[in-house]
């Protein structure tokens, strides 16, 4: 199954949490690099007063099951220092399982498609950088693209994430 993976940072050294984060993803078998975005620079989306995030999407191939992903993605928060104090509060890091294979799920603890990426240019960006026909929920995310404000995505030309070390 190919999952997508959304990277946010907004604390601390931000690029070098999301390096470590796609390094971290990677360690442990199951899962197998396929694309790594460039690097956004965006303006806070919804939450309390907070500082500008580094934003990066990731796509891997894997035959690990949703549950075992969303695992996998919050022990790489926690080895980051994320500390859950507000929802939709600044972090060190926040990693988002946006898609798993075909999997919909409606559970609060793992939904999927994940239920506000269609509406969220700082995901839907870097995705159509590294896969421009790319489809969420039935629709294209070129197309989804068209209907959302993107002046607040801002393409860091200064910074490139490698794949996993
Ligand atoms: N959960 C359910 N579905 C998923 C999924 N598909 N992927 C559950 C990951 N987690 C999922 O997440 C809360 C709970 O969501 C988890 O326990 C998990 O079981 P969290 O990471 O603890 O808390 P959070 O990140 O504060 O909440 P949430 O709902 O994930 O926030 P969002 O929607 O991810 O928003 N603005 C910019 N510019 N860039 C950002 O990256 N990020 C957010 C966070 C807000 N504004 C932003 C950005
Ligand atoms: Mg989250």
């Amino acid at each position: 199954m190919k999952v997508v993976l959304a990277l946010g940072s907004n604390l601390g050294d931000r690029f070098d949490t999301l390096q470590g984060a796609v390094d971290s993803l990677f360690d442990a078998p199951g899962l197998e690099f396929v694309a790594v975005s460039p690097v956004y620079e965006t303006d806070p989306v919804g939450g309390p007063d907070q500082g500008p995030y580094l934003n990066a999407v990731v796509i891997a191939q894997t035959s690990l099951e949703p549950q075992t992903l969303l695992e996998r993605a919050q022990s790489v928060e926690n080895a980051f220092g994320r500390v859950r104090v507000e929802r939709w509060g600044a972090r060190t890091l926040d990693v988002d399982l946006i898609t798993v294979g075909d999997v919909v799920s409606d559970d609060p603890e793992l939904t999927l498609p994940h239920p506000r990426a269609h509406e969220r240019a700082f995901v839907l960006v870097p995705w159509s950088r590294i896969d421009p026909d790319a489809v969420l929920a039935g629709r294209r995310i070129a197309d989804l693209l068209e209907g959302l404000d993107q002046d607040y995505v801002r393409l860091r030309t200064d910074l490139t994430l490698q794949g996993p070390a």
